[in-house]
Order: C-alpha cells, then structure tokens, then sequence
C-alpha cells in the first residue's frame, strides 16, 4: 500500500470503497478479475433482471480493454456512469 492511496474520504471515496468490497465479494476465484459467471452473479444479486443476452452485451460494453474478464478500474468506470 503506498502513501498515493492515502487519500481523505469523500462520498465517492466511500461509493468506490463499496464497490470495491462488492467486486472482491463476487471475485470468488480471487484473480481479482470478474469473470462473465462472476459478473452473472453480480448482477443476479443486484436483481437486475437481465436475460443471458442482455448480461453478455453488458459484459462486452463494461470490458474495454477486450481481455475476457472485468478489471476493477473497467467495473468502477461502468458503475459511475
Ligand atoms: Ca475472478
Ligand atoms: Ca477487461
């Protein structure tokens, strides 16, 4: 942990604190990466009601960099938007 990370606490700190916690949570391979089943559990237990073809779509939208899984930075930028 470096001294950069150390910053005071604003509501989006504590939002992105949050976020963090749920991503680790459904991070249940603990590659800290989300995975598409991982991400379909995500979302399943925000209740989002999405079919299989919309949480691939969403999948694909949210994973900028085109690498198969969710980085924390690709899950917070979708989040936030
Ligand atoms: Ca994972
Ligand atoms: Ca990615």
């Amino acid at each position: 942990m470096n001294q950069a990370m150390d910053l005071p606490l604003s509501d989006n700190a504590d939002d992105r604190t949050r976020l963090r916690e749920d991503f680790t949570h459904f991070d249940r391979n603990h590659d800290d990466r989300m995975e598409f089943d991982e991400f379909v559990q995500f979302l399943a237990a925000q209740d989002a009601g999405m079919s299989r073809q919309e949480l691939e779509i969403g999948f694909d939208e949210i994973d900028t960099d085109r690498d198969g899984s969710i980085g924390f930075d690709e899950f917070h930028a979708w989040w936030i938007d």
